[in-house]
């Protein structure tokens, strides 16, 4: 079992106790699967605690769901269920990515509410409460991951769990008056209050929260220690702020500078500075206001023309919903215009890439940047900004320009911190960051490298499953390994 040996951090915290993780999309490992913070995060914390992790497989059916599949690796339980493809439509691509997702980031143009798609979300949680059943133990710890699954807690309620239960959300929580757009806002916090304990990214969401509770339950449902008492329930709503694998990816990253796809790219630099983004195509991460801040730069400092080299990384995601597609269409106008204009026969201004890369290989490309632009409109915490600080050389660490409106932003106050709508401002931090002196880029990344390390996604993970620990009491737990799998 991983995470056993001596002086494991995780002996003191699950003690006996099984884990188990539930969220929307399961990778396997080795199977090539979307790329995504939340991907990586559960998969951290599974590798180091052994247990079972849920959820849906990737594949879509049209006969009705059966048993799951269950797969064993690394001494971890993957059980994937399948969806009947026109619920899963409507409940992922139409309530998880079309109500909740735009709504959560604050983008109410991009969100529309119908029913059909409200029902669909319900059944599918209620579908994943039955085909996890059978495969709980009685002292299991579940936590359930991210804004697809928020009814699933009480549905697991209905049916009679009563252990410890715990969910966190990925992405940021809305203060009630932007939450209170969604017709039926009220059950979603209700169903919130079915958790032991409820997580989210930072102090802003948790705050979020409480004025949801505030407004529905009133004042005196927040207790003084941060408590939240319901009827006869109580819950710890906390602070979690998701990190990266430091060690990790400072080994994947000095590993991949002599790789064959790092060093071509350096090659053809051809000693120009060079500042990269990757982001998940998604228009959250700002890329169209980034692709003008750019072109701003080009305009203001035109003595970086033919100087300095962007590549931009955006594998697509969601490419099933409309939003999706219109944000690629105009990220390719953008991209032409500013290369069109700039472009010389030597030399591209916008490198732009919509294709997945080995974490690794990433990893290395960020090494290779003076500059790390992370500039979403809204972020829960941004992991590939806290990977471009571990990916750095120390001795001459390139430099991380980082949206205020991203969750890392928190942490990584020694990042030139921009609100990514105003392309002049961010114009002028890229001039500042390939002007900036080699004793200011090792100072500000010493004190992002430090916090980074303090807040780990080991420490992210060992807090939460302590929370839940507590929350489901103190005695000792049994773990049976191997069953249930
Ligand atoms: C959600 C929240 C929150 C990217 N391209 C490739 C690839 N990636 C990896 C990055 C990074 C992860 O995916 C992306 O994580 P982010 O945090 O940047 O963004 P979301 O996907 O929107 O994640 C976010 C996160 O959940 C965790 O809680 O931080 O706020 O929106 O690790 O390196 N990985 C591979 N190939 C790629 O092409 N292998």
């Amino acid at each position: 079992m991983p995470g056993g040996g001596i002086g494991d951090p995780w002996e003191s915290v699950t003690g006996m106790s099984r884990l188990v993780c539930v969220s929307n999309r399961i990778s396997l490992p080795r199977k090539s699967a979307a790329p995504g913070g939340l991907a990586v995060g559960v998969l951290s914390a599974l590798k180091r605690t052994g247990g079972l992790w849920f959820g849906w497989g990737g594949e879509t059916t049209d006969e009705p769901p059966g048993d799951p599949d269950l797969h064993i690796r690394e001494g971890v339980t993957y059980a994937t269920v399948d969806l009947r493809k026109r619920e899963f439509d409507l409940y992922y691509n139409g309530y998880a990515n079309q109500v909740l997702w735009p709504l959560f980031h604050y983008f109410l143009r991009g969100m529309r509410y119908n029913v059909e798609e409200r029902d669909a979300y319900e059944s599918v949680n209620r579908l994943f409460a039955q085909k996890l059943l059978p495969l709980l133990q009685p002292r299991d710890l579940i936590w359930v991951h991210d804004y697809h699954l928020i009814p699933l807690g009480r549905h697991l309620r209905e049916m009679g769990v009563s252990g410890p239960l715990g969910f966190f959300l990925h992405i940021p929580f809305p203060n009630i008056e932007m939450l209170r757009v969604l017709p039926p806002y009220a059950e979603l916090l209700r169903d919130l209050t079915h958790y032991d304990v409820v997580g989210f990214q930072t102090e802003n969401d948790l705050k979020a929260f409480y004025s949801g509770i505030e407004h529905l339950f009133g004042a005196e449902a927040i207790r003084g220690d941060g408590r939240v008492r319901v009827g006869d329930r109580t819950l710890r709503a906390e602070v979690f702020p998701i990190g990266v694998d430091v060690v990790t990816v400072q080994n994947e990253a000095m590993e991949a500078m002599s790789s064959d796809v790092v060093r071509r790219m350096y090659d053809s630099l051809m000693g120009r500075q060079l500042m990269v983004g990757v982001d998940r195509l998604d228009y959250s991460k700002g890329l169209v206001e980034r692709f003008s801040a750019y072109q701003h730069f080009l305009e203001t400092y035109p003595e970086n023309v033919g100087r300095i080299t962007y590549m931009q990384i955006a594998p697509l995601s969601r490419s099933d919903v409309k939003a999706y597609v219109e944000i690629r269409q105009s990220l390719e106008q953008a991209a032409g215009r500013t290369n069109g204009r700039f472009a010389d026969t030597d030399w591209t201004p916008i490198r732009y890439l919509n294709r997945n890369f080995p974490h690794a290989t990433l990893m290395g490309l960020l090494r290779s940047a003076h500059v790390g632009i992370v500039t979403p409109l809204r972020d829960g915490m941004n992991l590939v900004a806290k990977e471009f600080v571990a990916a750095q050389n120390p001795d001459d660490p390139g430099v991380l320009i980082l949206s205020n409106l991203a969750g890392a932003a928190r942490e990584l106050g020694s990042a030139l911190l921009v609100n990514p709508y105003d392309s002049r401002a961010v114009g002028h931090a890229i001039q500042a960051a390939l002007a900036m002196p080699l004793p200011e880029r090792r100072e500000r990344h010493a004190a992002m490298l430090q916090i980074l390390k303090r807040n780990d996604i080991a420490a992210w993970s060992r807090r939460f499953i302590e929370a839940l620990e507590k929350a489901g009491g103190s005695e000792p737990r049994v773990r049976a390994v191997g069953k249930g799998s």
